[in-house]
C-alpha cells in the first residue's frame, strides 16, 4: 500500500508512535509518506520506501497566525495526487483530522477518493480537543473520518463522554519494538551516572503540567532517603524552569540530572532500575511501555489508560494521582530486595511483549484493508 502519515514530528508520544508505525509498515514493504513540518525525531536514517514531505507555511505580514492547517491540507492534496496514495492516516485530531477532511473534499472534486483514518492519542480529546474553542471542528472531523481509532479503552470512553459522536471507535493499543529496547545496559554509561552502584531512577516526558514531574522529584527524595539513588529527568517542556528551581533547593541536588531531549531512548532506558510516571492523565503511557520493554519496572499513577498497560504488583505499582508517599513506598518495595526487583523486571518485559510491534501493527494493516474495501 502507499500510505500517507500525518503527525507531529516532535518527541510527544503521538509523533513517536506514528513514526514507529510508519517504519514498521515500511519494513513490511509498504511505501510510507510522512507529511509534517519537520523531519520526525524518531525517523532515523535513509530507508528506500520511506519518504518525508515537509509542510512549508509561508509567512506574510498580515498573518499573526500563519495558516498551518491550510498549508497542511494543500500538502496532503499534492502528496496524495502525485504519489498515488491509497489512504491518509492522521495522528492527533487537532488540526490533522480537519485538514484531512479538507484535503479529502478537494480530492473528491478531482475524482480521487481517499479514505482518512484518524488516531486519537489523548490530549487531543481530554485536554485541548474538548475545549469549546476546538470541539465543534474536532467533533465534525472525527465523525467524517472513515475510521477512528483510540490508543486505549479509556481514551475511547473519554471520547464518547466528551463528544457527541456516533462513529465506531476501534481500540488499537500503542506498541513497542521490544528487540530495540531490550538491550544490555551500557556499563560505562551506568558507571558514569551511578559510580557507587546507586539505583538509577528515570522519568521521561514533555514536562507539561499533566505529567506532574514535581511528584517525580518528591518521590525520588523519599526513595533516596532509604536507598542510594540517582534521578535522570529526560525531556523538556514548559515546566522545566520551575523544576530546575525546585531541584536547586534539594540537599541532594547533585543526584538529579536534567538530560534534556534525547533521541536514543533505547540506550538510556536499559541503564534504569525504575521508571516513574505519576501523570494526572495518560491515555496510554508509551514512555512506560518503552521502559518495560527495557526490563524496567514502573511506578505510576492509576489515571486514564495506565491500568490497561501496567499490572499492579506485578511489573510495577499504581497509586492515586498525587499520592507520592504511596508511590515512594512501592518504589522502595521493588528496589530494596534483589529477588523482588528481578521478578518485577522479568514481569515488565513479559508485559511489554503483549504490546509488541508484531502483535499490534497487523491490526492497523487489517483496518487499512477494511477501510479500502
Ligand atoms: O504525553 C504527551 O503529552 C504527548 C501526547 C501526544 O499526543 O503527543 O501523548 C499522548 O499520546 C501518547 C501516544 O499515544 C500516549 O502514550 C500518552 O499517554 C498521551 N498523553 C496523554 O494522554 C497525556
Amino acid at each position: 500500500m502507499n500510505i500517507a502519515i500525518v503527525c507531529y514530528p516532535t518527541f510527544g508520544g503521538s509523533g513517536v508512535l506514528a513514526t514507529e508505525l510508519g517504519k514498521a509498515l515500511a519494513d513490511k514493504g509498504h511505501n510510507i509518506h510522512f507529511i509534517t513540518y519537520q523531519q520526525p525525531v524518531r525517523l532515523g536514517g535513509f530507508q528506500a520506501n520511506i519518504f518525508y514531505h515537509e509542510v512549508r507555511v509561508p509567512t506574510y505580514p498580515l498573518f499573526d497566525f500563519p495558516p498551518y492547517e491550510t498549508a497542511l491540507a494543500s500538502a496532503m492534496v499534492d502528496v496524495v495526487k502525485n504519489q498515488d496514495i491509497d489512504l491518509l492516516h492522521v495522528h492527533y485530531a487537532i488540526p490533522h483530522a480537519a485538514a484531512a477532511y479538507m484535503a479529502k473534499q478537494i480530492l473528491a472534486k478531482q475524482n480521487k477518493k481517499i479514505p482518512v483514518i484518524t488516531t486519537l492519542h489523548g490530549t487531543d480529546i481530554t485536554l485541548v480537543g474538548r475545549d469549546k474553542t476546538y470541539s465543534p471542528v474536532v467533533t465534525f472531523s472525527m465523525e467524517e473520518s472513515d475510521a477512528l481509532t483510540a490508543v486505549s479503552k479509556n481514551l475511547k470512553e473519554e471520547t464518547y463522554r466528551n463528544f457527541k459522536i456516533d462513529k465506531e471507535i476501534d481500540v488499537i493499543y500503542n506498541f513497542v519494538d521490544v528487540k530495540r529496547f531490550h538491550k544490555k545496559p551500557i556499563d560505562a554509561f551506568k558507571k558514569l551516572i551511578a559510580p557507587n552502584g546507586e539505583r538509577i531512577i528515570v522519568h521521561a516526558s514533555n514536562f507539561r503540567k499533566v505529567k506532574r514531574v514535581g511528584d517525580v522529584i518528591k518521590i525520588f527524595q523519599l526513595v533516596a532517603k532509604e536507598i542510594p539513588s540517582k534521578l535522570l529527568l529526560i525531556g523538556d517542556g514548559p515546566e522545566r524552569p520551575e523544576l530546575e528551581a525546585m531541584t536547586r533547593d534539594c540537599t541532594n541536588k547533585d543526584d538529579i540530572k536534567f538530560l534534556g531531549k534525547q533521541e536514543q531512548m533505547e540506550d538510556l532506558l536499559p541503564i534504569a532500575d525504575l521508571f516513574l510516571l505519576p501523570s494526572e492523565y495518560e491515555s496510554f503511557g508509551l514512555a512506560a511501555l518503552e521502559a518495560m520493554a527495557a526490563e524496567v519496572p514502573v511506578i505510576s499513577s492509576n489515571a486514564g489508560g495506565l491500568p490497561e498497560i501496567i499490572i499492579d504488583g506485578n511489573c510495577g505499582y499504581m497509586s492515586n494521582v498525587g499520592d507520592v508517599i504511596d508511590m515512594a513506598k512501592n518504589a522502595i518495595k521493588i528496589l530494596k530486595d534483589e529477588l523482588v526487583y528481578k521478578e518485577f523486571k522479568t514481569n515488565a518485559l513479559k508485559q511489554a511483549e503483549r504490546f509488541s510491534i508484531d502483535n499490534i501493527v497487523p491490526q492497523y494493516e487489517a483496518l487499512y484493508k477494511r477501510v479500502l474495501q
